[in-house]
């Protein structure tokens, strides 16, 4: 039975290839952005909806990314911790306890 298991496993591999191809959906990807100096970092990223995005908090103090909008809010996340997110769409985002550290989703395409 060790064969047609390799063979889905390549069938699957295959499928994961071709989503990326031009105008097919793009599989749904993670992206990282550290808190760290009282900043997000990247403070710009690009992000399709259904991407999840891991905010890792390197400060020793608590820091929370927060849409403008509210459309998502990872809470207070603790120094060392780390949130995830989905993205649903695009637009800014600040710590609620420190309104100087912004940052931008730019979201492109549609899932
Ligand atoms: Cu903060």
């Amino acid at each position: 039975m060790r064969a047609p298991l390799r063979a889905a496993a390549l069938a699957a591999a295959a499928l994961a290839l071709a989503a990326c191809g031009g105008g097919r959906p793009h599989p749904p990807e993670r992206h990282t952005v550290e808190l760290r100096n009282f900043g997000f970092s990247p403070a710009s990223l690009a992000v399709r909806p259904g991407d999840e995005v891991v905010f890792v908090n390197r400060d020793a103090v608590p820091h929370t990314a927060t849409a403008d909008d509210r459309a998502w809010d990872t809470g207070s996340i603790a120094a060392g911790d780390s949130a995830v997110v989905k993205v649903t769409g695009g637009g800014t985002y600040k710590c609620t306890f420190h309104p100087t550290m912004t940052g931008t989703l730019a979201a492109s395409g549609t899932k």
